[in-house]
Order: structure tokens, then sequence, then C-alpha cells
């Protein structure tokens, strides 16, 4: 039975906003943080169903709004294995959250229990987070009214990255077992992270330190505790660590901010110094976008399709150099914003897959490799081994030392990723192996393909859903006529290539375009733009 009267009481101090309509989407609610009081407390309750369906197993609560403005806030659950909430669990949250009324909430709680058969008797466990918004206490507070309404023992994992607590859950939930995934706590995860590093690079001639715009985020305190356990293997030289100042967050520097004005952040200008590389991670620590400063001051611009393609083809060295090229399956994922340069650069090497944008899409697509590499352009990713892969890297004989040798690489860097999630610190020590092994600079490395022009533009339309796709997402299928109109303009265009979707994170259409010139990719870009209004 579902306690009622708890329920009631408790609901009725957190009443949804008569003209507002939330939505599920990519990642989670996400809207205007002060929004969002009966969103969190509906959430509270969902989570303890979710972890009450799945027999008591630890689902995870983050909340945060990442790379958005501050006023923002988001929140989204993570499923026990570190994965994003089940597809058709995303329904049944946004019809949670739009209910009316308490007695309304209370019914659909009711169909809910009913249609998805939970056993009410299990017991919930649920462990939560928050960035460092400051509307995220009150919004902390509201979730926790949501955990007791539906009796849920709740760990509360404080102020910490989304890929941290994506960490925890899949860390609670493997404790004890063969694949205990590592403990379950901050430092766990920092202990885990630096020590397969530090293994990777032992003998290793020390890089020059990296500058880390931390988004004056969350991840400026994540990365100044790694830092500690880092040492002397990598230096990090943190900046935009204002996570107290209002305004801050996000603003004029951060992974999005770079990938989007493709410039460095003001304030790293009389700091970068040519050829040094710097990152950016975003608002929640989760994307990581690289770049430096050429002998002529040029901004150089490494994303995550600059990522994919080092890390893909060092990993892909290294299963050869274990003598498993035979066996193992290097893959690489990516969505239609990948930059056809990268594209290409990867399908001369491995298989390339293009699903729709979403890191539950890409992530899943990675699962069907042996080794799937994803990222999203705009820094988002992360490197899945499958269980008979992992299985594989640790009871393998070599046959000589190289292979002996290049095996261990692999296990240590199944240590060193995080594979429940694109992880800005964890993919950040991962491009820092590879760069040490190769002996790159970030010139080096960017040289690996040229970029082809690209412009992306964001369309404001009375109503997005009419916008439907298909072929992942590269092609229109409605308003009618207008995928044939987008690709006459294309035509025209040497390398021209544009597509135009609807946002799943915010109320407008996204049109890209590519090119072989800035000027040709920027009228590309605003004449399908001017079709689309
Ligand atoms: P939408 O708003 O659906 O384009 C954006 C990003 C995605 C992904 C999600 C989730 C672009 C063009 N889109 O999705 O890649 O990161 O947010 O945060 O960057
Ligand atoms: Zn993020």
């Amino acid at each position: 039975e579902l306690p009622l009267e708890a329920l009631r009481k408790l609901s009725d101090l957190h009443p949804k906003p008569a003209n507002l309509h939330f939505q599920y989407g990519t990642a989670g609610f996400r809207t205007l943080g002060s929004t969002m009081d009966s969103v969190m407390f509906r959430v509270g309750v969902l989570a303890g169903l979710r972890s009450k369906k799945l027999d008591g197993k630890t689902i995870g609560v983050m909340v945060t709004a990442s790379h958005n403005p501050e006023p923002d806030n988001g929140v989204k659950l993570v499923d026990p294995r570190g994965e994003m909430l089940e597809a058709s669990w995303e329904v049944h949250a946004t019809t949670l959250a739009n209910a009316p009324t308490t007695e309304a909430f209370i019914e659909a709680l009711s169909t809910l229990v009913k249609n998805a058969k939970i056993d009410l008797s299990k017991p919930a466990r649920v462990v939560y987070a928050r960035d460092t918004r400051p509307s995220g206490p009150a919004l902390v507070a509201a979730l926790e009214d949501g955990f007791k309404a539906i009796g849920v023992s709740a760990r509360n994992a404080e102020v910490t990255t989304t890929p941290v607590l994506h960490y925890l859950v899949k860390a609670i939930n493997t404790k004890g077992t063969k694949d205990e995934y590592g403990e379950d706590s901050e430092e766990g995860y920092m202990e885990k992270l630096s020590s397969a590093f530090k293994k990777l690079v032992a003998g290793k001639v020390s890089p020059p330190p990296l500058i880390v715009d931390c988004a004056n985020g969350v991840g400026a305190r994540a990365a100044a505790k790694l830092s500690d356990y880092l040492g002397d293997s990598l230096k990090l030289i943190l900046h935009n660590t204002a996570t107290t100042t209002p305004g801050a967050l996000n603003n004029a520097c951060g992974a999005d901010f770079v990938k989007t004005s493709q410039k460095i952040p003001p304030s790293l200008v009389s700091i970068l110094k040519p050829g040094q590389r710097a990152c950016s991670l975003d608002g929640d620590a989760d994307r990581l976008i690289y770049f430096y400063l050429d002998d002529r001051g040029l901004f150089h611009m490494l994303d995550g399709d600059k990522i994919a393609a080092l890390v893909a083809a060092f990993i892909v060295e290294l299963v050869k150099g274990a003598g498993l090229g035979e066996e193992i399956q290097v893959g690489v994922v990516q969505t239609a914003y990948a930059n056809g340069a990268s594209t290409k650069y990867l399908a001369d090497r491995l298989p390339v897959t293009c699903v729709s944008t979403g890191v539950k899409h890409l992530h899943h697509a990675a699962e069907r490799y042996d080794i799937g590499v994803y990222f999203e352009a705009n820094g988002h990713g992360t490197v899945l081994f499958s269980p008979e892969t992992t299985e594989k890297l640790n009871t393998h004989q070599p046959s000589t030392p190289a292979q002996s040798t290049a095996l261990g690489h692999l296990v240590n860097l199944t240590r060193l990723i995080n594979q429940t999630v694109g992880d800005a610190l964890s993919d950040m020590l991962l491009v820092e192996v590879v760069l040490v092994y190769k002996s790159y600079s970030g010139i080096e490395w960017d040289s690996l393909y040229h970029d082809l022009p690209n412009r992306l533009v964001k369309v404001v339309v009375p109503d997005r859903n009419i916008f439907k796709t298909e072929d992942a997402e590269r092609r229109l299928i409605s308003p009618p006529g207008l995928q044939q109109k987008i690709d006459e303009l294309v035509r025209r265009y040497e390398f021209g290539r544009a597509f135009v979707r609807p946002s799943g994170t915010e109320d407008v259409v996204r049109v890209y375009a590519e090119a072989t010139s800035r000027a040709q990719a920027d009228d590309l870009a605003y004449r399908v733009a001017g079709l689309v209004y």
C-alpha cells in the first residue's frame, strides 16, 4: 500500500505550479531552478519506486543543469549500473511531474505501481548529489521530502560532479560482488583514477602542467582533490574556480562556452602561452574540450571528435600490440554533429556508427562493440569495455614481453576510464596518457585531421514538435518538403553537409552546417535556418 497520509501531507508542501508543463528529456528535467520545487519532490518519490521495482538496488539522483546558465537547474535519475534511467520510466517521470494536484499525483502513483507491478514492501535505496548552483540546497530539501514520503533510505553524497555520482551508484551496487567497481566514496573514485593513471605513465617523462578551466563549477572542487592524488604525475593549474561568486558559473568559460563560441575563455587570454595545452570542463564536469594557441596566437580547439580520434587510434594500437587484434573489435559511435573530417579519419581505421543525439543512444550503441568509444562533439563521452573483453584482458596469456606491456596498459585503461558516463576528469587523464605515449603536444594531436569549418545555430520556432527526423537525425521527414529544399541548398557547397533537428533540451530547432570554408559554412547555416523559420 502507498503511504497515503505521508504522501498527502508532504506533497501539499510542494504544489505544482499551475501554468507549467515539465518534460523528462535527454538530460532529465531541466528548467529555471525557481520553478522546480514540485518536480524535485516527485522525483524523490519516483526514485524510491524505481529502487523498489529493482528489488532495492540503489538508484542515483543528480541535481544539476550542467552547462546551462546559473539560474537553471535540473534533475536526473541514474539506474543501478550507473547508466541513464530506462526510457520507459522517462514517461512515468513526465506523467508524475505534471499531475495538477496532490490527489492527481497520488492517483498517477497508484497507476504506476499497478502497471509496473511494483512491490511496495521492497526496500528503497537512493544516493543523491548536487552541483554548486545556488538553487541546489532548497531543491535538494524538496527531493528529501520525496524520499521521506515513500520511505527511502537515502545517502547524501553532497556537492560533487555528475560522473562521481554515477560512479557511486555503480560502486554501491557492485560492492562485495566479483564485479566490484571501486570503493563507494569520492575518495575511492579519486584513488581509482589516479592510481591507474600513475601506473600508465610510470617511467615516462612528465608532461608540462595542464591549465584547467573549471567553469566556476563543481569540477573545481573535484579537480583540486584529484590534483592532490596525482601529485607529481600530472600538474594541474586550475582556473575559474569561483564556485561561490554569484553569476560566475558557466559564464564566459567552461566547455560549452569554448565549443559554442569557438573561443578561448577571456579569463585565460593573459594566462595561456602559445603551444601550452589547456582544457575546459562544463558545470558538472561531464564534458571536456581541449585547446591551445599557436605561435601566431590563433585559437585551436580539440573537441570531443578529436578526443575520439586520439583515443580510438591509441586503443586499436594497444589491442593489436597485445596480440588481440583478431579477437577484440574496437568501434566508434558518433552523432550527426561529429565533424565530417573526424568521421572520415575514423572510418578509414575502424567501424563507425552514427546515432541520434543523447547519451543513452551513444552508450547503448557503444555497448555493441567489444570496446566502444563514444564521444559527442561537445566533449561528452567515454569508452566502454564489454564484460567479455574485460575478462579476456584480465586472463589472456601474452606471448611476448611487448604483448604483456600492451595488455597491462589496456587493463589499466579499464580502471582509468569512468565507464558509467562521460567524465571530464577521467577523460582528461585518458587524453594525457595518450599524449605522453605519443609525445604529442596539442599541435601534433590537432593535426590528426583538419576540421571542416562548421556552424551551429538555434532557431526559435512556434512549435518545434512539427520537426521529425530519420536516419540518426540527419534527415527531416516533417514538415513535408523541407528536406528536399535543404538538399538543393547543400548541393551547391563543396563538401557541404547540413541537417535540422529539434533540440531535446531547449525549446529551439538546431541547424548544423559544414563546408570547406568558414564563410561557406556560415552561409549554408544561415540559408538553411532561413528555410526553417
Ligand atoms: P539537444 O538540446 O537535444 O541538442 C544537447 C546537446 C547534446 C547533449 C544534450 C544533453 C548539442 C548540439 N546538443 O542536446 O549533444 O549533450 O544536450 O545535455 O550539443
Ligand atoms: Zn554536463
